[in-house]
């Protein structure tokens, strides 16, 4: 991974970042991506750009939103699938996800949340109260929503280090919860037109839902490819795509995907993989892993067997489903994004049944021989339904290994020997 040649510094001090913490923690992810990423063999060409990427993590993408903001745009962090991009982009705004995959001064955290809090919840405070993320520092606004209990009372306290705005999100899918959704998303749309002076039209949001859903299609080309044995990318180059899909620059992230889709395609054609044809092929479900957390799938694939599908929301929650682009006015476009993210199935309603589906569904159609639930610690919602899973795995046939994580690396050890286990088992 190549270093930036740019000096970033006086920009990060400009937005308040603790130059020598950030130091650090610049110094580690390129540790990581060597070790995970630059060891793999046979990756897609386009991959590079992934690479280049990261190697710009907090500078070039950074000095795109800054000039952004210089520009009059505004930039609007996010933590939830659930939170729609198309609005902030129709508002002439930037969406950055804010989730992050390491552990960052817990000993802080640790004072205002109880320590059997999520990895992932402590991870974005540490973040803020470490002043290590130039994103959430970039933000002229944070956009919360009322998922899980630790999620929601975190957003209590976050509000006094980050302007915030909190969505209702319902727990059931009833008639009446669409009502709900919808009035959120109406008071969503209110929220971001005062912060961006601009106002909500048929043509701009039209704009926007086709830039978005083109991202989520390009997605689609590159994960339906993975259907293909040999598997013609690793599982861990297919979750970065996804990762970096909630911060990059939307247009030119679309391109890259496709180009990488073409590649897979061709490869595909060949009968050309990243792993022998006769690889355990495994579908990953659970919490969404954020960069730089790639344990698990590091794990899976330097054990031997290929990573196929990720039912997660930095997988297929993400990308499987578009909004409608028909509606040509206005509050049928509202009525189509209402539809379209609450057709997410995140653990966090009751039931989620639809979410058991999906992931039998796509074990299926990827010709998954086992199914991996990977879960953060202290995350009731997920853990909780990984017993639903189960069963319904177990009466499909399919095996599945049942993992509860965090970011750190203490476990990977203990990891390796279940994971190897699972795939003597499943061979
Ligand atoms: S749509 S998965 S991004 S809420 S891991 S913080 S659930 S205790 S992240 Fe999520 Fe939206 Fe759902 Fe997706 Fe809570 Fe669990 Fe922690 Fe979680």
């Amino acid at each position: 991974m190549n270093q930036p040649t740019t000096d970033y510094r006086p920009m990060w001090e400009a937005l308040g970042l603790d130059l020598p913490a950030h130091d650090a923690l610049l110094a580690a992810i390129p540790v990581l991506y060597q070790n995970a990423y630059l060891t793999q063999a046979d990756r897609p060409e386009g991959m590079a750009y992934f690479d280049f990427v990261m190697s710009e993590i907090h500078g070039l993408r950074i000095k795109e939103l800054v000039d952004h903001r210089a520009a009059g745009g505004i930039v609007v962090g996010t933590f939830c699938l659930y939170v729609p991009e198309e609005i902030i982009r129709a508002l002439g705004g930037q969406c950055v996800g804010l989730c992050a995959g390491a552990e960052w001064a817990y000993g802080e955290v640790e004072r205002i949340l109880p320590q059997n809090t999520c990895a992932l919840i402590k991870s974005f405070v540490g973040f803020k109260l470490g002043k290590v993320c130039p994103y959430v520092e970039s933000a002229d606004l944070v956009v919360g929503e009322t998922t899980c209990d630790g999620k929601k009372k975190a957003y209590e306290l976050f509000a006094d280090l980050a302007p915030l705005h909190v969505m209702e999100l319902p727990q059931m899918k009833r008639p009446q919860d669409r009502v709900l959704w919808r009035a959120e998303i109406e008071q969503l749309i209110a929220k971001l037109e005062e912060v961006s002076g601009l106002e909500l039209t048929a043509e701009n949001l039209a704009a926007a839902t086709k830039e978005v859903n083109d991202k989520r299609r390009a997605l689609q080309r590159l994960n339906a490819a993975r259907r293909a044995s040999p598997v013609p990318i690793s599982g861990k180059d297919a979750l970065l795509a996804v990762q970096v899909a909630f911060y990059d620059d939307v247009p030119r992230f679309t391109a890259m995907v496709n180009k990488i889709a073409d590649e897979l395609e061709v490869r595909v054609a060949a009968g050309e993989g990243v792993a022998p044809a006769d690889a355990p092929r495994l579908l990953v479900t659970g919490t969404p892993m954020s960069i730089p957390n790639w344990k698990l799938h590091d794990v899976i694939e330097k054990a031997g067997a290929a990573v196929v599908m990720e039912e997660m929301c930095t997988g297929s929650r993400y990308y499987s489903r578009l909004v409608d682009e028909s509606p040509k006015d206005l509050p049928a476009m509202i009525d189509a994004l209402t539809d379209k993210y609450l057709d997410i199935n995140c653990a966090c309603f009751t039931p989620n049944s639809a979410r058991i589906g999906d992931v039998i569904r796509l074990a299926r159609e990827y010709e998954a021989d086992g199914i991996v639930q990977c879960d953060l610690h202290f995350c009731g919602p997920y853990q909780v339904e990984a017993t639903l899973v189960e069963r319904a795995a177990k009466a499909a046939g399919i095996p599945t290994l049942r993992i509860d994580t965090d970011y750190s690396v203490g476990d990977i050890a203990q990891l390796t020997t279940r994971v190897e286990a699972f795939l003597e088992m499943i061979e």
